[in-house]
C-alpha cells in the first residue's frame, strides 16, 4: 500500500476551516517525505471549475454563462464530480490527495467514494457550526448572503448535509488547526496510508 496514494475529503460550511487545516496537512507530509496535492476553491474554481464571472472576464459573459460552475445544486454536482475524478488520477499517480470544498450534498460524496478503489477514500468532515463560521466571517460574504447579495449560499438559504459515516471528525469549534492538522495526520498513520 506504500505506493498507493489516497483522497482525504474535507467537508464543511464555507469558514469552517477546511482549508487553512488542508494547508497545515499539506505541509506536514511534505515535511515526512511524502508527496501530496492539496485541491481546494482557490485552485480549482480558478481554472478547472472556473465560476461564470471568472470565465465570464476571461472569454465573454455567454462563455461564462455556458461553461462556468456556480453554486446551484447542479453545478456543485458537476464540481465535485470532476473534482472526484481529478483526485482519483493523483491519487492513482501515488500522491496524497487533499480537497478541501463545501461538497454540501452527502449524494455528491458518496459518487465520489464509490468511483474510488476501496478504502482509497478518507471523509473528513471539519464540524464548526454555523454561528462559528458566521462569527468568523473571514470574506464577509455571511455578511453578503444575510443581505440578500449572495444566493444559495450553504448555511443560509442551501442546505449543508452533514457526513454520517465519516472516517474523521474535526471539532473546528473548540480546536486550532495545528491539532486538528495532527488528528489527521495520527489517522492516516494507523490506517496505514503514510
Ligand atoms: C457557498 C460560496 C458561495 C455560495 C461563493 N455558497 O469560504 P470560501 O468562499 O472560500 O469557500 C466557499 C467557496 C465554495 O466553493 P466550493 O467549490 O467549495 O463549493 S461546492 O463544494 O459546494 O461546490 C465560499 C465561496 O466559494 N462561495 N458563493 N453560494 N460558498
Amino acid at each position: 500500500n506504500n505506493h498507493r496514494g489516497c483522497v482525504v475529503w474535507f467537508t464543511g460550511l464555507s469558514g469552517c476551516g477546511k482549508s487553512t487545516i488542508a494547508n497545515v496537512v499539506d505541509q506536514m507530509l511534505y515535511e515526512r517525505g511524502v508527496h501530496s496535492y492539496l485541491l481546494d476553491g482557490d485552485n480549482v474554481r480558478h481554472g478547472l471549475n472556473a465560476t461564470p464571472e471568472i470565465l465570464g472576464a476571461r472569454f465573454g459573459e455567454e462563455f461564462g454563462k455556458r461553461f462556468g460552475l456556480g453554486f446551484s445544486q447542479q453545478d456543485r454536482e458537476e464540481n465535485i464530480r470532476r473534482v472526484g475524478a481529478v483526485a482519483g488520477l493523483m491519487s492513482d499517480a501515488g500522491l496524497v490527495t487533499l480537497t478541501a470544498f463545501v461538497s454540501p450534498y452527502r449524494a455528491d460524496r458518496d459518487a465520489v467514494r464509490a468511483g474510488l478503489p476501496e478504502g482509497d477514500f478518507v471523509e473528513v468532515f471539519v464540524d464548526a457550526s454555523l454561528e462559528t463560521c458566521e462569527s468568523r466571517d473571514p470574506k464577509g460574504l455571511y455578511k453578503k448572503a444575510r443581505a440578500g447579495e449572495i444566493g444559495n449560499f450553504t448555511g443560509i438559504s442551501s442546505p449543508y448535509e452533514a457526513p454520517e459515516n465519516a472516517e474523521l471528525v474535526l471539532d473546528s469549534n473548540r480546536l486550532t488547526p495545528a491539532e486538528l492538522a495532527e488528528q489527521v495526520i495520527e489517522f492516516l498513520e494507523k490506517a496505514g496510508k503514510l
